[in-house]
């Protein structure tokens, strides 16, 4: 099959498999590379699609003129959800998916594609276009994850807004560790068991941080987009863990408080920045209102079972 034969073949699989309405692949000048909608929806057409990316020309030119970097964006729109998500540097994955449908169900899928279209523009060969099929027998996996940053960054406030879906406004420094467990449902039937170890960010805990960060697969660093210092300090903060843990620790790099409209200090940019300084995806947060908190565990899960569903 032709590159172009194959592009297209991986946009319907992915599309029968999660039931988006359409799916297109853009080059870094906003070209259509390959795009398929979906057989069941007939309001949508190829040209309903290509007038959708049109739009965003100046939008995907500039994201890439900063270092072909789209990472993974939602946005809002007549014709339903569009997803963006970065396949290497020489494309976007667009997809348009129904405005009800949830976007954690349908982006590890999407993770997938770009995986495979990354692949599939550098010629490697044999690529498998099918999507896995994960639905057969469920799966479980549990793992150990660490959230790393500085004092007050949040950290423990992410984890209560993720395990038990509250906020509070009180801080109370987290003094030894804290433990908390919670399975998360990732595609069908895949359940990944998150064992999450809140550490103390205060460097007096510096000592009993070390034993354990021990034997861990994951990392959340995070920072807090107030306070600067929290963001150039994740360095210090991956150096320790790579030291301990080692460099093969799968990671995601949060910026937290984004509420604090007013008081943000830190752009997306500057996050982003160093982010990929750091070789890390980059995700902003909400603890208090809990925007994005379930997509920042998610993403993390998908990190840590890819290799074990994709071929
Ligand atoms: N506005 C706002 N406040 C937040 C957010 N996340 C945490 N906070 C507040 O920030 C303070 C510190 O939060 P914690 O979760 O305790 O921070 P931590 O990183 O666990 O701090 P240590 O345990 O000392 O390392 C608390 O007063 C929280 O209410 C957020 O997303 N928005
Ligand atoms: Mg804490």
């Amino acid at each position: 099959m032709s590159t172009s034969e194959l592009l297209n073949e991986l946009l319907k699989n992915y599309i029968s498999k999660t039931k988006v309405k359409g799916a297109a692949i853009v080059d870094h000048d906003g070209l259509i590379i390959a795009s398929q909608v979906s057989p069941d929806i007939d309001e949508l057409s190829i040209g309903a699609v290509t007038g959708v990316i049109e739009k965003l020309y100046d939008r995907i030119k500039s994201e890439f003129k900063l270092g072909g970097r789209f990472g993974t964006t939602t946005i809002e729109q007549e014709v339903g959800k569009l997803i963006f998500v970065n396949a290497g540097p020489k494309a976007i994955l667009t997809t348009i998916a129904p405005s009800t449908s949830d976007i954690d169900i349908i982006l590890p899928y999407s993770y997938i594609v770009a995986e495979k279209i990354v692949q599939i523009l550098d010629k490697r060969k044999e690529v498998d276009v099918s999507m896995p099929e994960v639905t057969e027998e469920p799966m479980k996996f549990s793992f150990k994850v660490v959230i790393l940053g500085d004092g007050g960054v949040g950290k423990t406030s992410l984890l209560t807004r993720f395990v038990e879906k509250t906020f509070e406004q009180e801080y109370k420094s987290t003094i030894g560790t804290n433990i908390m467990r919670i399975d998360y449902k990732l595609m069908d039937k895949i359940t990944v068991a998150f064992s999450l170890w809140d550490l103390a960010g205060q460097q007096l805990f510096q000592k009993v941080r070390q034993m354990y960060l021990a034997g861990c697969q994951a990392a959340l660093f995070v920072y807090d987009v107030t306070r600067p210092d929290t963001l150039y300090n994740l360095k210090n903060w991956q150096s320790e863990l790579h030291a301990i843990a080692g460099t093969g620790v799968k990671s995601l790099m949060v910026g937290n408080k984004i509420d604090l409209v007013e008081e943000r200090k830190v752009s997306y940019e500057e996050g982003k920045k160093v982010a990929d300084e750091l070789g890390l995806s980059y995700l902003e947060t909400s603890a208090k209102t809990g925007d994005n908190v379930n997509r920042a565990f998610g993403s993390l899960a998908f990190l840590l079972v890819k290799d074990k569903i994709t071929k």
